[in-house]
C-alpha cells in the first residue's frame, strides 16, 4: 500500500554494538536511498549509557523524511535495514548494531500489534527528545525537557 501524498515522518536511529558512529550513518545513506523515502535532515549525534539495557555506550540520533510509503511499509523498510546492519533480537532491549525506531507518522496515531506511533517511550528518553528537537523545534515542550534534565547525555555534533 502506498500513501497518495507525501508524509513528513521521524525515525529514531541507536546503535551499541560494532561501529555505531558508522552504523548510524550507513544508514542515514540507506534510508535516503529507499524507494519512497527522502531524507529531509538528521540530528547531531549523541552519546548515553545504555537505559532499560546492557552493553557499551549508544549512539542516537533522529531523522526527518518524507515518504510516500505507509506506515507498515515503512516499518517493514527500516527493518530490512536492521537487518541488513546485522540487527539480530535475542531478547528484548538487547544491545543492537542497528535500532530504527518510527517515533512520528505525520499526526497520525497508530496502535496496532506490530506498531505504536507516536513511539510509547519517546518523552522519557533524552536521547530521543534532544535529536527530535534539533529537526522538529517547537514540538519538544519545555516541560518535556525538564523531565528528561537529569539523564547524562553529550552531543557529538
Ligand atoms: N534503546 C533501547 C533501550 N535503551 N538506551 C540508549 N541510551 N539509547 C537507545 O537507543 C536505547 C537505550 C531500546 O530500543
Ligand atoms: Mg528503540
Ligand atoms: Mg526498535
Amino acid at each position: 500500500m502506498t500513501a497518495r501524498e507525501e508524509i513528513t515522518a521521524y525515525i529514531g536511529l541507536g546503535a551499541n554494538l560494532g561501529d555505531p558512529a558508522q552504523a548510524l550513518r550507513d544508514a542515514l545513506v540507506q534510508l535516503g536511498s529507499t524507494p519512497g523515502v527522502r531524507l529531509l535532515q538528521a540530528s547531531s549525534f549523541y552519546r548515553s549509557a545504555p537505559i532499560d539495557s546492557t552493553g557499551p555506550d549508544y549512539i542516537n540520533a533522529v531523522a526527518q523524511i518524507a515518504t510516500t510509503l505507509s506506515a507498515p511499509d515503512l516499518l517493514t523498510a527500516l527493518q530490512a535495514i536492521e537487518r541488513a546492519a546485522g540487527r539480530v533480537r535475542p531478547y528484548r532491549n538487547a544491545p543492537r548494531t542497528l535500532d530504527l525506531d518510527l517515533l512520528l507518522y505525520g499526526h497520525a496515531r497508530i496502535a496496532s500489534p506490530a506498531l505504536t506511533v507516536p513511539h510509547p517511550r519517546m518523552d522519557d528518553r533524552a536521547f530521543v527528545l534532544l535529536p527530535l528537537r534539533e529537526v522538529l523545534p517547537g514540538l519538544v515542550e519545555d516541560r518535556a525537557l525538564q523531565a528528561i534534565a537529569g539523564q547524562a547525555i553529550e552531543r557529538l555534533g
